[in-house]
Formats: structure tokens, C-alpha cells, sequence
């Protein structure tokens, strides 16, 4: 067996004490981050799709599924509650929503204006769009490109992703890279999935060249196919966090609010984790992917979140440091020739 592949397998079957694993995750996220994490604002805008994974609350024919697709307006206002409480950026997501997938000068609008009412970097996660978009959204103001392939043992993933093509979802990553978009991977677990298979997705889930790399655990939803699914506890999470961090040590790994709320952070955070994300405006009607409890009455919100910070140890990133996260992740591209400097720095190259 292969190094990475009989260690990433040792920690997920638990043959080798997991707090010690822990333990090791937060000294390699020390050394690269030292006690500081980020925070990422959730802006889930509209929650209409055409799509039918299997897993989520959302496809397209789950008749109760909580939809609205809001205005320019209201998603500006808040992106702007969500800078105010201090994130570190703002993530616009949308169910594949054929408003915005087949008019995608309507999305590059939508970026251009939260862009300009908050001047915080934007995170996209549109779900599959046409390359040229990509462009688009990246000239509007986009720095993020988020697309999670769920798992990448391709027999599962054709029954998580209903009719969603596989190497098509690689690709795009790919070209999202070459135009000088970060991008993040994302795993889900506790569907069934085994050790094995968790093992295969973490070591292959870096062959796009992801700055962020993140799981989540299966929550199960009404009106879905795999609604009667055993919810699992958060361990095997935990252990694949620590993985990552120890695989892929300088990369963001988040701890998602979305999965326990945030009685499930710090867990995470000991795990190995250096990004808070799912963080929702309390009140402003938006809800969360996998868990909608816990969001009105602000427990998904920085001020919530941050006395959990403080007695771990662990503090708020300044803006610049998180930005310059963001110049050195898209430095390694232009390093490695995956895009040419002239894409990324158009201005500087002419001038020269
Ligand atoms: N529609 C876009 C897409 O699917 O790429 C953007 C939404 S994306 C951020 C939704 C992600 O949330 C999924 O990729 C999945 O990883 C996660 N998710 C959805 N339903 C979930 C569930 N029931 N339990 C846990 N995670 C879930
Ligand atoms: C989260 N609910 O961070 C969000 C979402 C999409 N880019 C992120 C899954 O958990
Ligand atoms: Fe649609 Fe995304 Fe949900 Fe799949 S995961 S049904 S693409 S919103």
C-alpha cells in the first residue's frame, strides 16, 4: 500500500488513537495558520433547481422543499448584514436555478453588486454552469468557485448525482483553475459510504487543485429518496477533517455550521478545521442546505460563535491576512503553470 493511502486508511478505521490524530491535525494547522481562522458568510439567494440529487431537500421534485429565489436587493442587504458582523467573505449559492443558469449575465450581476456594497472577496457556488460563465462571474468579481463532487468512487456518485456527469464536474474545475479562480472540493459522508471509499474521495479530491477541501456529514431529508437513512454521528467527519489537514496541510478546511449547528464547532475545529462557514444573517429568511434549525434566533451568526473561539484559544483572522491567503493560493497556480500570469494580472503584465 501506498504511504498516504495506509495512513489516510489507519486514521478512518481507527487503528490509530483519534485524539492523538487530533492532536497532530492542530499542530500541522499551527504551523501553517497559527491560532487564527476565517469566517465565511452564507448567502443561499435562491433555492430553486433543476437537478435531483438524491441527498438534498432541494431537488426538483421534493413538492415541500423551501423555496424563494430573492431579489437583487434583498441579497445585497444581506450580504451587507453578514459584512458587518465581520466575515471574512461572502459565499453566493444557488440551487441550479434556470433563472440564473441560462441567463448567467443576471449572476455576474448579482456578484458585481454585493461586490461593491461589501468589498469583500465572493465565493460562487452556482452548482454546473458553461465555462464562458465562469469568465463572467471571475470579471464581476468572483474569486471562489465552489463545486463539491460528493464522493469520487464513480458508481456512488452517479446514484448521489442523479444524470449529473462526472468527468464533466472534474473539468470544470479544472478550467475554473486555468482562468485563475480558487477552487473548492467537498466530500459527503455517512450515506453508506465505507472506509475505503472516504479513503479513495480524500486522496483523489486533490487532483483539481483545491485551496479549500471540505466534508460533511449525510443529513438525512424528508421528501428525498434517502430520507429513511440512519443519521450518523459527526466522528467519521472528524476523522476525515483530520485527514485532510494532515494530507492536504495548507489548504482552508472548513467547519460547516450546517451539519450540527454550532454545538458541533468546536469538534470540528479540534479536528483540525480553520474556516467557520455557514454563517447566516438571524431573521433574514435564508436557511442553510442540510439543517434549517437554529438560524432565526442567531446562533448561526459571528457574535454567537465567537466566546467558542475565544475559549478554544483560536481568534478571528484580520481581512488582510485572509486576503493575502487568497494572493499566495493564487500565486501557487500561477507558480505551478496552471494559468499564465497575464490572465491573472492583466494590468501588471502590460505595464511591464
Ligand atoms: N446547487 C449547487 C451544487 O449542488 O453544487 C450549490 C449548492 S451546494 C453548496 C450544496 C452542497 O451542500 C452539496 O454539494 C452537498 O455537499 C451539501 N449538502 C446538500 N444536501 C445535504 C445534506 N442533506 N446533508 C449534508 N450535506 C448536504
Ligand atoms: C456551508 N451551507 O458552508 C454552506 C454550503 C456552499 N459553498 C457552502 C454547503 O456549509
Ligand atoms: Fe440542486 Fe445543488 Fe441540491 Fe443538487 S445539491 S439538488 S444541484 S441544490
Amino acid at each position: 500500500m501506498d504511504a498516504s493511502l495506509e495512513s489516510i486508511y489507519s486514521i478512518l478505521d481507527q487503528s490509530v488513537d483519534k485524539e492523538d490524530i487530533f492532536a497532530k491535525a492542530r499542530q500541522v494547522r499551527a504551523e501553517h495558520f497559527g491560532n487564527e481562522v476565517f469566517a465565511y458568510g452564507f448567502n443561499y439567494f435562491s433555492t430553486y433547481c433543476l437537478n435531483r440529487c438524491s441527498f438534498c431537500h432541494y431537488r426538483s421534485d421534493n413538492k415541500d422543499a423551501v423555496r424563494y429565489r430573492n431579489s437583487a436587493e434583498q441579497v445585497v442587504e444581506d450580504a451587507k448584514l453578514l459584512a458587518e458582523s465581520g466575515v471574512h467573505l461572502i459565499d453566493l449559492t444557488m440551487g441550479e436555478d434556470p433563472y440564473y443558469k441560462f441567463q448567467p449575465e443576471r449572476f455576474a450581476d448579482l456578484i458585481a453588486k454585493v461586490r461593491s456594497a461589501t468589498e469583500l472577496p465572493i465565493m460562487i457556488s452556482p452548482g454546473v454552469v458553461a465555462p464562458e460563465s465562469l469568465r463572467l462571474f471571475k470579471q464581476a468579481g468572483a474569486v471562489w468557485f465552489a463545486l463539491y463532487q460528493e464522493t469520487f468512487v464513480k458508481s456512488f456518485y452517479e446514484r448521489l448525482r442523479v444524470n449529473q456527469d462526472f468527468d464533466a464536474r472534474i473539468k470544470l474545475k479544472e478550467e475554473a483553475i486555468r482562468i485563475g479562480l480558487l477552487v473548492e472540493e467537498g466530500i459527503l459522508t455517512g450515506w453508506g459510504d465505507g472506509v475505503a471509499d472516504a479513503v479513495e474521495s480524500i486522496l483523489q479530491m486533490g487532483k483539481t487543485q483545491p485551496s479549500q477541501v471540505r466534508v460533511m456529514t449525510f443529513v438525512p431529508q424528508k421528501g428525498t429518496p434517502m430520507e429513511s437513512l440512519e443519521p450518523q454521528s459527526n466522528e467519521r467527519e472528524l476523522l476525515m477533517i483530520a485527514a485532510m489537514r494532515l494530507l492536504y496541510p495548507s489548504k482552508l478546511i472548513p467547519a460547516s455550521l450546517d451539519v450540527e449547528g454550532p454545538k458541533g464547532l468546536e469538534d470540528r475545529l479540534n479536528a483540525g478545521a480553520n474556516v467557520i462557514t455557514s454563517l447566516i444573517p438571524p431573521e433574514s429568511g435564508l436557511v442553510g442546505v442540510a439543517s434549517r434549525s437554529d438560524i432565526d434566533d442567531g446562533g448561526r451568526s459571528l457574535p454567537q460563535v465567537r466566546p467558542i473561539l475565544e475559549r478554544m484559544g483560536l481568534k478571528l483572522a484580520s481581512q488582510s491576512c485572509y486576503e493575502a491567503y487568497i494572493e499566495a493560493a493564487l500565486e501557487e497556480h500561477v507558480y505551478f503553470g496552471r494559468t499564465s500570469a497575464q490572465e491573472l494580472f492583466p494590468t501588471y503584465v502590460a505595464a511591464e
